[in-house]
């Protein structure tokens, strides 16, 4: 059997720069013309260099023949790493007959500054000019000489702020680097490979520096939660070939100016007086005479970490669909789709003429533009006209959500061509696919992806248009395992646990957002709002539930290690506030938005540290941290009886009555098996009262479907998802929505609009039934025990009006691949597709099966198939 290694990644990244991870994990991905493949071993080459990888030499790394199936998270284990090492790999595997693969393409990686004395460039900024409220963004320049004979040039940069970088007139970073972090504790540092954008002779860098997150507004905490203004720090290494070495360092020796960049705020929107403009500033050949001298700051007091979090870049761009002119004489476009990012602008016109693009989500029922609900935020560019042939525009430092774009004080008639749309993101890669024979359904989770594409952006958000824009972390929670479906979220989460862990308080409480944006330091919402606690049930979880799932969806165990002690010192802070293992009655978001139901917050709390402790237990499990395991484990069952005692009465009903309580008690295990019989007929008849309707706010909502499904009534799970009367999914889709809404009833044909106070018509939250559709309808799972699909479940359960579902995931090995449909006759038909050195147990939902020659055996009572990678047919009679 031959095997082919078709993709080599680092860090789950492809040819990753600049990295200061000691132990990098190599991953790579396999393919074979037959079935059931398999790699029996491999052997990983690290050399210091092209010509010795090519000469089969693994200098820093030769791993030997290593009898192993393992072909991800492979730990480097070679020479220690050096600051700024390149590394070139390449590995090949054996399969079941023995027979070695040909070596993979070769990758590489490379180390960034591993210590932070090589650090020699100083943070430059600009000073304020004082008297203006919102001040202009700094442009820096500095021209430097590059002798013949380059080999490579390397940038290291970072800014208290976010900042763009040029390279002799050219774009080279991504959007808003390096990020949202605790600036208190770390900032990321990007690693940019400028060896191409260099020659011989005289060449210039360009910087320009936004406030972002450190100095402009962040949500509705006002401006400068971290710091007075921007700074940036960078340190360039330009190696020549002879092994000499010249440096480029931020320091006093840079030029700074005001450029046409009036104000740029991410909440607030930007002017941009293109009269101002420095026409080819960022050129070699540009005279900065009249340029200052920069401000140095003295120094940083947290660290400088790789940047962890995938770039934040242009995905997409979007032609609007229409224009009309209003009747004040302004444009209003529609796009077509509530998307977020900006508007690129084509005008023509005369000098000093101010043109305003604005933009909302929805329009009043006069076809304004509806700007209520954005609270403080300004999603307003101004663009001051040089008056010189068509003038382009997009902004810098801000962004906005929307589907509608007004156009006002544009001279002449604007066209479908003056604008286009700039959808902006963190750039995690598609993972997920998904069509069935539901146009509604395929609508849903359309929905679902625009939420994540719409929030996710340097931490997952909530809303991308009013003042807000935080990391909430019970949203992040209960939708973690969607958005692993959907995307490749595993850097993106990773450094989201950073960002929990460097706002978890003393006490190891986790927060409500994180970054915690000084919330609690400048205790902002105890001043606010009474109710503010910072270890909110179903928030603070997130900092257990999302290694827990990015172990589930990738197999990252060490994830798992690293906050390891941050978890338990979760748990420990929730013991401690219990009473007899009951948490109290405290204040807390409960179910948040929830519809004419409210959960108790003592049961939803007392749920989710039984949760929690369950999470810890397995995952203590996993680490091989036994006593641990058997620990937490007893403690869960101690907090589940005490659940029962305290909620439980003997017929099954639970406190409350909600269908939250239930699904919680359900999910979480904490019922015995005759309680959770009556448990789930307490749930359905609720539903089926409420005339087969949801009633669930965030964190009920994203168990509901599972604990039908789980529990025997994929009936009901069913009607709920494709139910249109108020409150579900399809209402929104009725009424035209293209995202997730915040609230069931942000606007109904009763009601309207619900209060502007909170009414994001883009908030992932809701969606969280994408994972249901993946693991359930479509019935892609991974195998609990191992994590990380190296085995998956493959379980479909087909139901409701759908004729077919066709759903793929990219897991590390590849692609996992199935496709059902059920005859008129009531044949289920599957098609399964596995990459190869993966497997996979099969259920069908009925009798009288056919496979392509796979024995069934049994498994928990039920009929399975094993199989290996390759394709298959299933084939077997619907259950009556
Ligand atoms: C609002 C948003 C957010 C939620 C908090 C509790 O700000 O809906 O998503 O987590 O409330």
């Amino acid at each position: 059997m031959t095997l082919r290694v078709t993709s080599c990644r680092t860090e789950y990244m492809h040819n990753p720069l600049g990295l200061d991870e000691r132990k990098p994990r190599l991953f790579w991905k396999l393919a074979s013309d037959e079935r059931s493949a398999v790699q029996i071993a491999y052997q990983v080459l690290v050399a210091r260099s092209e010509e010795q990888l090519n000469k089969d030499i693994g200098d820093a790394w030769d791993s030997g023949k290593v009898q192993s199936d393992q072909s991800t998270h492979i730990e480097y284990a070679g020479e220690p790493l050096e600051t700024e090492g390149c590394y070139y790999w390449k590995v090949r595997v054996w399969g079941a007959a023995d027979i070695a693969s040909d070596w993979s393409d070769p990758a590489l990686w490379t180390m960034g500054l591993l210590s932070r004395d090589e650090w020699k460039a100083l943070w430059i900024g600009r000073k304020s000019e004082s008297d203006l409220h919102m001040q202009p963004s700094p442009f820096f320049r500095k021209g430097f000489t590059v002798k013949v004979g380059v080999r490579r040039v390397t940038a290291y940069a970072t800014a208290l702020g976010v900042f763009e970088l040029r390279v002799n007139g050219a774009p080279i970073s991504a959007h808003f680097a390096p990020g949202w972090t605790d600036y208190d504790t770390r900032v990321q540092v990007t690693t940019f490979d400028l060896t191409e954008h260099i020659h011989p002779g005289d060449n210039a860098f360009g910087v320009i520096l936004g406030d972002g997150w450190y100095a402009g507004t962040v949500g509705f905490l006002g401006n400068k939660v971290y710091g007075e203004r921007p700074f940036f720090l960078m340190q360039v290494h330009i190696d020549y070939a002879d092994g000499t070495r010249d440096s480029v360092l931020t320091d006093a020796s840079w030029k700074t100016s005001r450029g046409p960049i009036v104000y740029s705020d991410m909440i607030l929107g930007e002017t941009y007086d293109a009269r101002l403009e420095k026409e080819e500033w960022d050129s070699p050949y540009y005279d900065d005479a009249d340029w200052e001298s920069p401000d140095v700051r003295p120094g940083y007091n947290g660290l400088l970490v790789a940047a962890v979090e995938p770039p934040i870049r242009i995905t997409e761009t979007m032609r609007p669909l229409t224009v009309r002119q209003t009747a004040a004489g302004t444009y209003i476009y529609d796009m077509g789709q509530n998307m977020v990012g900006w508007t690129e602008l084509r005008v023509k016109g005369e000098r000093g003429k101010k043109v305003t693009v604005s933009h909302a989500e929805m329009l009043n029922p006069d076809g304004t533009m509806y700007l209520d609900n954005l609270r403080v935020a300004v999603q307003q560019e101004n663009y001051i006209l040089k008056g010189k042939d068509v003038e382009v525009y997009e902004p810098r430092f801000t962004f906005h959500g929307f589907r509608y774009v007004e156009l006002i004080g544009y001279p002449g008639v604007p066209d479908l061509d003056s604008i286009v749309g700039k959808v902006v993101h963190s750039d995690t890669p598609v993972a997920g696919k998904l069509e069935t024979s539901d146009e509604r359904v395929n609508k849903l989770y359309a929905n679902i992806t625009w939420g994540q594409r719409g929030n996710f952006l340097s931490v997952p958000t909530d809303c991308p248009q009013r003042d807000e824009r935080l990391g909430w972390t019970g949203d992040a929670q209960i939708f973690a395992r969607t958005a692993a479906y959907n995307m490749d979220v595993s850097r993106f989460f990773s450094k989201f646990m950073w960002d929990m862990v460097d706002s978890q308080q003393p006490s190891g409480a986790f927060t409500d957002v994180a970054p915690d944006a000084g919330w609690i330091r400048h205790k902002m919402w105890n001043t606010r709002l009474n109710w503010f606690a910072p270890d909110n049930a179903g928030w603070g979880d997130a900092g257990v539930v999302i290694p827990w799932t990015l172990y589930l969806m990738y197999g990252d165990t060490r994830i798992l290690a690293t906050h390891y002690e941050a978890m338990v010192r979760w748990v420990h802070y929730l013991k401690a506030n219990t009473t007899d293992l009951v948490r109290p009655n405290y204040a807390n978001y409960g179910d948040w938005l929830s519809i004419e139901a409210d959960t108790p917050n003592e049961v939803l709390a007392t749920a989710y540290f039984a949760y929690s402790t369950k999470l810890l237990a397995q995952i203590a499990h996993v680490l091989g941290k036994s006593e641990d395991a058997a620990k937490y484990g007893s403690l869960f069952e101690d907090i589940a009886l005490a659940f029962r005692k305290a909620f439980v009465n003997e017929d099954g009903r639970i406190h409350g009555g909600t269908q939250t309580v239930y699904v919680l008690a359900l999910q979480f295990g904490l019922l015995t098996d005759t309680l959770r019989d009556q448990a789930v007929d307490h749930l359905v008849a609720d539903i089926h009262q409420r005339g087969d309707r949801l009633s669930t706010g965030f964190l009920g909502v994203g168990y509901l479907l599972p604990a039908l499904t789980e529990h025997g009534r994929l009936d009901v799970a069913y009607k709920l998802l494709t139910q249109e009367a108020f409150p579900s999914w399809m209402y929104s889709i009725k009424h035209g929505a293209t995202t997730i809404w915040e609230r069931w009833d942000g606007w109904t044909e009763e009601q309207g609009f619900q209060t502007p106070q909170m009414n994001s018509f883009n908030h992932y939250s809701l969606g969280s039934v994408g994972e249901w559709m993946f693991r359930y309808m479509a019935g892609i799972d991974t195998d609990m025990v191992e994590g990380g699909f190296r085995h998956s479940v493959i379980k479909p359960q087909p139901g409701g009006e759908l004729t077919h579902v066709t759903a793929s995931y990219e897991s590390l090995y590849g692609t996992i691949a199935i496709a059902w449909q059920v005859s008129d006759s009531g044949q289920f038909h599957l098609k399964v597709s596995l990459p190869a050195n993966t497997s996979a147990t099969v259920y069908l939902p009925g009798d009288q099966c056919q496979m392509d020659g796979i024995p069934a055996a049994k498994q928990d009572g039920q009929k399975s198939y094993r199989i290996g990678s390759g394709e298959y047919e299933f084939q077997c009679a619907m259950p009556k």
